[in-house]
């Protein structure tokens, strides 16, 4: 697998170099909204430790990625007044990754409203 490269988008997003919308740290995981939302509070969860994707991915890694995910899953459900929610991951270009630092997608979903695209 290609290594990971420290500057791709999300590293300079954890470094403050580029700027984002955060909406939630803690001592493993950054939050912030995604740029180009499919869904009103579609937002990205990530590590703040270097990692490419899930075939890259620590168990300690995914277990901090995943407790986030689901923190704010709730977090969307209550704010935006959600019936569900969606989480994509995508890993390599062929898997649909387009930045190659682990991520998470939380898609907050209403019922019978497709995603945008
Ligand atoms: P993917 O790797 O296929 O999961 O897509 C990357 C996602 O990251 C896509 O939904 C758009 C988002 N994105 C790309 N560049 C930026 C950026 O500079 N800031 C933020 N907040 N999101 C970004």
């Amino acid at each position: 697998m290609t290594a990971y490269d420290p500057d791709n988008i999300f590293a300079k997003i954890l470094r403050g170099e580029i700027p984002s919308t955060r909406v939630y740290e803690d001592d493993d995981t950054l939050a912030f909204m995604d740029i180009m939302p499919r869904a009103d509070g579609h937002l990205l969860v990530i590590p703040k430790t270097p990692c490419r994707n899930l075939l890259d991915a620590s168990p300690a890694q995914l277990a901090a990625v995943m407790a986030t995910t689901q923190k704010l899953s709730h977090a969307v459900v209550n704010a935006f007044g959600a019936d569900g929610v969606t989480i994509q991951q995508f890993n390599e270009a062929a898997g649909g990754q387009e930045v190659f630092h682990l991520h998470f997608h939380v898609l907050p979903r209403h019922a019978d409203v497709s995603l945008r695209a």
